[in-house]
């Protein structure tokens, strides 16, 4: 079976990349037991680009099981930190050597602009996995005097198999983001990347192999949310869960989750607030803003989807955006001019659409776009409504496109409250030259992260992660650790007889 999982493939670049399309369990690729398969396409081109092997519950299993054995491997279990450090550096350092073969993979299957993948993504994906390894060696308890004739001391151990569930929107990035706590604090893992991008990961799959890494460590099992996610999330041996998301699926998860008490982290949707107050630059107000909604067609969970601006720059402000909105280029995403490519799917192109169409009844005012765009390929014209009242579905559900809601404000106090009126809180921007005010307002405003004077605008070192229904916990930086570890106290009496 394995030379039948090697597939070859030409991308629409013209560069050639063979994989293996199976499951990778074990440091192998194999066959899945059931007959499911995955058909990644083209979103661009709508043509199918190949099939890869599905997971069911019974796939699931036999990964969990190799990823429970490795935990107790002498080869992982027993190595030290700084090994495994250096085993994630290294597979950092081949991905890097292939980074053109992923931003490919990535930019095919999943409409992204190539450059971008290349040039921002990939190095933030690599930097996140160096920057977990140099954790590895320096994760330590501490000792605790409790009595002239007793101590005690904690250690931090990894929490076991690790399930991490991840979107299509930033297949590698989101690996990334979870394979490198995890394996620094020395667990093991099984990752189910989204069924729409496969791809990627697959190709990440042999790299791990190439790397040194233990048969089992780390396990990628492409397949299905609802079988080959919902095993991992139910699988007793699987002792915590992972997952960025939607919101629905997320509350789901947390839900199936419960029956074996899983420890469960979620990042899940968003609809973040950007407020532009009357002092701000505005030039640079509406380019943050541009790229905070558009880039990655919208399909950013940190997008700045609704734009609060102070009454006396609305006017200019709106202009400056729209101008902004209209110049940049959509196609193919190939095209290094390319700023915005298709949407992942049909589907998600449509319940765009529909919201655009939503937007016109309820009386929003169409400044830009609003409708699809392109021969082929789920494309969609940047669109930008203002006018936006809370009652709007445009203002209130997340739409994952690019797609931007503007409305005003008078008073800073107004601009607080319109900021919280969602039941989110991942995310929030504010444009200001005023540091009392930027001061005041962030940290009364609902969200995980603030940015003053930028949007969206991530850091593997900073800890990442939402408020209210936009998540649980939190991914990067050092709190990005506390996940992924359990601590242990032990007691020590030096001679307190009873
Ligand atoms: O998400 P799902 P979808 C939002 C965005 C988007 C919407 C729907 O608004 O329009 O979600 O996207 C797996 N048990 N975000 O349907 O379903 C699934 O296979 C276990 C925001 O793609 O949440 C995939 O691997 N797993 C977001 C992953 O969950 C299940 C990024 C995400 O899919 C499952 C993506 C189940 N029952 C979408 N059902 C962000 N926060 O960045 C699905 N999955």
């Amino acid at each position: 079976t394995k030379s039948k999982l090697q597939i070859s493939l030409t991308a629409p670049n013209g560069r050639e990349v063979s994989l293996n399309s199976g499951l990778f369990i074990n440091n192998e690729f194999v066959s899945s037991i059931g007959n499911e398969t995955l058909r990644p396409v083209d979103p661009a081109t709508e043509v199918e680009i190949c099939h890869v092997e599905a997971a069911n519950s019974n796939d699931v299993d036999r990964a969990v099981t190799a990823a429970r054995t490795a935990l107790n491997s002498p080869s992982w279990r027993d190595i030290s930190g700084s090994e495994r450090g250096a085993l994630m550096n290294k597979l950092a350092d081949l991905m890097e050597k292939d980074s053109e073969i992923l931003a490919t993979l990535e930019s095919w299957n999943g409409g992204k602009p190539y450059a971008s993948v290349v040039g921002l993504e990939l190095p933030a994906a690599l930097g996140c996995i160096r920057y977990y390894a140099g954790w590895a060696d320096k994760l330590h308890g501490q000792t605790i005097p409790t009595h002239s004739k007793k101590f005690a001391y904690t250690i931090k151990q990894p929490i076991g198999v690790c399930g991490q569930i991840i979107p299509w929107n930033y297949p590698i990035l989101m690996a990334a983001w979870k394979l490198g706590p995890a394996l620094a604090t020395g667990n093991t893992i099984v990752l189910k990347p989204a069924e729409q991008t496969p791809l990627s990961m697959l190709y990440v799959a042999g790299l791990v192999v190439r790397a040194g890494f233990p048969p089992g460590v780390i396990n990628i099992v492409n397949g299905y949310g609802k079988t080959a996610g919902h095993a991992l999330a139910t699988h007793p041996d699987v002792a915590k869960i992972a997952f960025t998301g939607s919101t629905v699926t997320g509350r789901l998860i947390q839900q199936v989750a419960a029956s074996t008490l899983k420890k469960v982290t979620l990042e899940t949707g968003g609809k973040s607030p950007l407020i532009v107050f009357n002092d701000a630059d505005i030039e640079q107000a509406a380019r943050w803003a541009h790229c905070g909604i558009m880039s990655n067609q919208g399909q950013i969970c940190t997008g700045n989807s609704r734009l609060l601006v102070q009454s006396g720059v609305h006017e200019r402000f709106t202009k400056r955006f729209v101008e902004l909105v209209e110049a940049h280029k959509v196609g193919d995403p190939f095209d290094k001019d390319t700023f915005q490519g298709p949407q992942i799917t049909k589907a998600h192109l449509e319940k765009i659409l529909c919201y655009a169409k939503g937007a016109e009844k309820e009386g929003a005012k169409l400044e830009t776009g609003g409708q699809a765009c392109g021969e082929e390929g789920f494309f969609m014209q940047p669109t930008v409504f203002s006018n936006v009242s809370s009652s709007m579905a445009i203002y209130r559900e997340e739409i994952f496109g690019p797609f931007a809601a503007i409305s005003s404000f008078d008073e800073e106090d107004q601009a607080i409250r319109m900021a919280n009126e969602t039941e989110f809180g991942l995310a929030a921007s504010i444009f200001t030259k005023d540091i009392k005010r930027w001061h005041r307002v962030s940290t009364q405003l609902d969200a995980g992260m603030v940015w003053v004077n930028s949007s969206t605008d991530s850091d593997f070192r900073v800890p990442f992660g939402g408020m209210k229904q936009s998540g649980i916990g939190r991914e990067l930086g050092e709190a990005g650790l506390e996940a992924y570890m359990q601590i242990k106290s032990v007691h020590v009496n030096l001679g307190l007889d009873l």
